[in-house]
């Protein structure tokens, strides 16, 4: 070999071993979210970039449409196909609708899992859920029902009414009312569309309606802050208590004011950091979607995938006077 040979040929591997480890590095993870503009989302993408610099080689696209629809979820994922990315991470607007489109990307290698609002099966690998499904429905009754010793009217402020997780929570609260809670009459659920002003006007629309209500329970974190802020304004703190699943950070005033008596919630943050530790394990082969699989969730643990491959990362914490200050600071 020439010596010229030898140094293009020295080059060359030079430039590939320069090359290779960064481009096989190079992963991109697209967290989709419901909405934009949801401190909730806005936590768990915190969370996603912690689980990206932990792990090293990862792009986290963070994006979802501006009102949370299905639609505008769709072409989100028809641009994240054209665009090659190696995973979707989705909190879904609807279980069934997203699923033609989340199967042609899996179809086109593209590693699909759902996390806080999932898809159908068909339509994804895994899906992680916050918590257990049961256990967030009892909880949120159970929040109204312990500041009612004697039971009254309680409606539910919902987010959209295709909502998978939320409608899930609302299935498993009406499941334990009669048994578990048989002095506390639900009398309507309506739905905010995790929108601060169609949530003000569905919280107004109950407070009209139902002259006896005790609390108002939104288990989405947008609906919770709207239903407190029309309790505020309309001087009905100590005659409604509102309720539901709620950021420290946006509901601490609420607390504060006596709209709210206590609210739950898991950590946002750590929800974010496991759809990346799933996704990623997914993409390099690490671990498998299949029953009974067992993935790690870096700091936060592991999961074991049910029949469904669906798992839940942790119980939800309860919120009152004595610690929301404290969790404020965090999320
Ligand atoms: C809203 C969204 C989200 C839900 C939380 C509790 O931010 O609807 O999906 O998990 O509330």
């Amino acid at each position: 070999m020439s010596v010229l040979k030898k140094l293009f040929a020295t080059a060359a591997i030079t430039a590939a071993m320069f090359v290779a480890p960064a481009s096989a590095q190079d992963m991109k993870i697209a967290l989709v979210v419901k909405s934009l503009g949801n401190g909730f989302f806005d936590a768990a993408h915190k969370g996603a970039q912690n689980a990206a610099e932990e792990i090293g080689g990862i792009e986290v696209i963070y994006t979802g449409p501006t009102s949370a629809t299905a639609e505008g979820q769709i072409d989100i994922v028809n641009s994240l196909i054209a665009q090659q990315v190696d995973a979707i991470a989705i909190s879904a607007n609807d279980p069934d609708a997203l699923v033609p489109a989340l199967k042609k990307a899996m179809d086109r290698g593209i590693t699909v899992i759902s996390w806080d609002s999932g898809v159908a099966p068909e339509g994804r690998q895994v899906h992680l859920n916050p918590s257990d499904t049961d256990l967030i429905g009892e909880t949120i009754i159970k929040l109204a029902a312990d500041y009612l010793p004697e039971g009254g009217d309680v409606a539910i402020l919902s987010a959209s009414s295709t909502a998978t997780n939320q409608n899930a929570w609302i299935a498993a609260a009406e499941k334990v009312l009669p048994e578990k809670f048989p002095n506390i009459n639900l009398v309507a659920t309506v739905y905010g569309d995790d929108d601060a002003v169609k949530s003000t006007n569905e919280a107004k629309g109950l407070i009209a309606s139902y002259p006896d209500l005790e609390a108002i329970i939104a288990p989405t974190t947008v609906g919770v802050v709207a239903a407190a802020q029309v309790v505020t304004d309309e001087n009905l703190i100590g005659k409604i208590n509102v309720t539901g699943l709620a950021l420290p950070s946006e509901f601490k005033q609420f607390i504060d004011n006596g709209a709210s008596q206590a609210v739950a919630l898991w950590n946002p943050i750590d929800l974010g950091y496991s759809a990346i530790h799933i996704a990623h394990a997914l993409v390099t082969g690490e671990a498998k979607a299949e029953p009974g699989a067992t993935i790690s969730i870096g700091k936060v643990g592991e999961i074991t995938l049910d029949d469904t491959n669906s798992a839940a990362m942790a119980a939800p914490f309860k919120f009152d006077k004595s610690n929301i200050e404290e969790f404020s600071k965090i999320y």
